[in-house]
C-alpha cells in the first residue's frame, strides 16, 4: 500500500504495519497513485492510502489514468466522521465529489467490524469495473479496539460476462467483408493474442492496429509486430481512411484527443461501421479465439525484425540513435515503463524487437506518471527500465527517493529536450506563433541530475549516442541517465 498518510491515516497505518500489507511511504500522492496503478496493471490490484479530499485531490490525476488504464485500484483515505464534517475543520473536502469527477465508486467505511469484508468487496468492485474504488474509512471508528476481528468472509465471485452472441456474429461478418481493420487494446495485445489477430487478417485482409497507448502487456521479442495508431490526428486518420469498417477489441473507439473548430473529431471514414465486441470485464484474449474460430482462422505467429540500427559513438541523441539505445538495454524479464513522447515516436514498435519484457505505457494523458509506474513496478521485484520525457518528470520525481530507500533496481533514462516538444508542435499545426516562455524548461535550465543525486539515485548525463549505450550498460540500483536531446 503506497502510502502519504496524515493524521486521520495513523490507525491504518499501524494495523498495516503489524498485519499487511506492508505500507510503503511516499513523498507526494502522485508517487502512491502512480505506483498502484502499475502494481494494478502487473499483479490485478494495487493501492493508495492517501490523507483525506485534499491527499485524493493531490493523487487524483493519476486515479484518472489508471482509470483510463483500466486498473482495478483501491484508493483508501481515512476520512472525517459525519459528525465532525458538520464543524467543517480545516482540511474537509468533499472526497466523494472528486470520486464522481472520475467516475469512480465511493465506499465509506463506518464500522471496523465490518471493515474488512467491505474492503474485500471493494477489491473485488475494483478487479471487476476494471477501475479505480475510492474507500473513505471513518478516522474515529477505525481508532476504536475490536473485540475480535470479523471473521474473514468469501467474496462473491462470478464469471465473467459472456459477450452477446449476436455482436460476436456481427463482427465476424464486418472482418469477413474485406478490408476492415481490426483495432486492439488491453488484453488483446497479449502476445497469444496478437497471434489469433495475425491469423484474422490473413484470413480476411484486415489490418491488425493497436491502441495509441496500451496500458499493460507482454512484449519483446516473439510477440509480432503490430504497428499503433498515431497520436496526432494528421497521422492517424490516414491509417484508417480506406477501412470499411472497425471492428474493436478492448480499446474504445479512436477519436481525436482535442476538438477544434471545424475539425472532425472521428478519425474514421463517416460511413464505416464501427463495432466494439467486448464489454466489462470480458476477457479480450479469449474473445478474439472465438472470432478467429467463427472465421475459421487458425493462429499465426507474428514477423519478426532486427532492431534498429546502432548510430556512430559519437552521433547526437536523435530519436534512432536513443531507440536503438533503449531497445539493447532490455533485459529479459524487465517492466519498460514508455512515457518518451515525442523523442522516440517509435519506441512502441521498436521494442518488439527487444529482449522479451512487460511493457507499460501511458493510456490516461495525464502527463508525468512515469516515474511512480517505475516504483510500482520495481517494488515487486522486477527490474525497471523506464524513459520518460523531461517535462512529465517534474510532476512527481518523489518517486525516485522511495525507489532508493526500497534499494529496487530501477534505470530512469530522463529525455531532456529542454521543454514542452510536443506543444511546440501542436502550436505549429494550429498556425500560430511560438511561445518559448511557455514551453521552454530554461532559464534557468533543469538539473535532472542534481534532482536525481538529492533524493539517493546514482545519476549521470550522456551527450551521445555512445555514452547513451554505455551509461546503460553499467546502470545498478536506482540510476538516472539524463539523456541530452537537441532542443
Ligand atoms: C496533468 C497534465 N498537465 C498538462 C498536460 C499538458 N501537456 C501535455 S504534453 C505536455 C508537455 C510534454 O513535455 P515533455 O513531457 O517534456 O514531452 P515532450 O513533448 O518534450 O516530448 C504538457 C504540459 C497534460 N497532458 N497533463
Ligand atoms: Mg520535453
Amino acid at each position: 500500500v503506497f502510502a502519504n498518510p496524515g493524521t486521520s491515516e495513523l490507525a491504518l497505518v499501524d494495523a498495516l504495519a503489524l498485519h499487511g500489507p506492508r505500507p510503503i511511504l511516499v513523498a507526494h500522492e502522485l508517487a502512491a497513485t502512480g505506483a498502484a496503478d502499475a502494481q494494478a496493471r502487473l499483479l490485478g490490484l494495487g493501492a493508495a492510502l492517501l490523507h483525506l479530499g485534499p491527499g485524493l485531490a493531490n493523487g487524483l490525476s493519476f486515479v484518472h489514468n489508471a482509470r483510463r488504464a483500466r486498473s482495478p485500484l483501491l484508493v483508501l483515505l481515512g476520512e472525517h466522521p459525519r459528525t465532525h464534517l458538520t464543524l467543517d475543520p480545516p482540511l474537509a473536502l468533499r472526497s466523494d465529489a472528486l470520486a464522481t469527477a472520475i467516475d469512480a465508486p465511493f465506499v465509506v467505511v463506518d464500522d471496523p467490524a465490518q471493515a474488512a469484508s467491505q474492503l474485500r468487496i471493494a477489491a473485488s468492485c475494483a478487479q471487476r469495473r476494471r477501475g479505480p474504488v475510492i474507500v473513505a474509512l471513518d478516522a474515529v471508528a477505525m481508532e476504536r479496539d475490536l473485540e475480535a476481528p470479523s471473521a474473514p468472509e468469501a467474496v462473491l465471485a462470478s464469471e465473467p460476462p459472456e459477450p452477446p452472441a449476436g455482436r460476436l456474429e456481427a463482427a465476424a461478418s464486418l472482418l469477413g467483408a474485406g478490408e476492415a481493420v481490426l483495432l486492439l487494446g488491453g488484453r488483446a495485445l497479449e502476445p497469444p493474442a496478437r497471434r489469433l489477430a495475425f491469423g484474422i487478417a490473413a484470413a480476411t485482409g484486415a489490418r491488425v492496429l493497436a491502441e495509441t497507448f496500451p496500458a499493460v502487456h507482454d512484449y519483446g521479442r516473439g510477440a509480432g509486430l503490430i504497428e499503433r495508431l498515431a497520436y496526432l490526428p494528421e497521422l492517424a486518420r490516414p491509417a484508417l481512411s480506406q477501412a470499411r469498417a472497425l471492428v474493436l477489441v478492448g480499446t474504445p473507439w479512436p477519436v481525436a484527443w482535442f476538438a477544434h473548430p471545424g475539425v472532425e473529431a472521428r478519425l474514421w471514414p463517416p460511413d464505416a461501421p464501427v463495432l466494439r465486441v467486448d464489454e466489462g470485464d470480458v476477457d479480450e484474449a479469449a474473445l478474439l479465439g472465438r472470432l478467429a474460430e467463427a472465421l475459421g482462422a487458425p493462429a499465426l505467429e507474428g514477423s519478426e525484425a532486427e532492431p534498429p540500427p546502432l548510430q556512430p559513438e559519437g552521433a547526437a541523441i536523435d530519436a534512432a540513435a536513443l531507440t536503438a539505445a533503449i531497445v539493447r538495454a532490455v533485459r529479459d524479464g524487465d517492466v519498460v515503463v514508455d512515457e518518451a513522447r515525442t523523442s522516440a515516436p517509435g519506441l512502441y514498435e521498436a521494442l518488439a524487437t527487444a529482449a522479451p519484457h512487460t511493457y507499460v505505457g501511458h493510456p490516461g494523458g495525464a502527463i508525468g506518471e512515469g516515474i511512480s509506474l517505475g516504483l510500482g513496478a520495481a517494488t515487486l521485484g522486477r527490474r525497471v527500465l523506464a524513459v520518460v520525457a523531461d517535462g512529465g518528470s517534474l510532476y512527481a520525481p518523489q518517486a525516485l527517493w522511495t525507489m532508493a530507500r526500497e534499494g529496487t533496481d530501477a534505470t530512469i533514462v530522463i529525455l531532456a529536450n529542454g521543454g514542452y516538444r510536443i506543444l511546440e508542435i501542436e502550436q505549429q499545426l494550429q498556425g500560430l506563433p511560438p511561445r518559448p516562455a511557455m514551453t521552454r524548461l530554461a532559464e534557468p535550465a533543469w538539473d535532472f541530475a542534481g534532482l536525481a543525486r538529492s533524493m539517493g539515485a546514482r545519476a549521470t548525463t550522456a551527450g551521445t549516442a555512445g555514452e547513451l549505450s554505455a551509461t546503460l550498460a553499467q546502470a545498478r540500483g536506482v540510476s538516472v541517465i539524463v539523456a541530452q536531446l537537441e532542443s
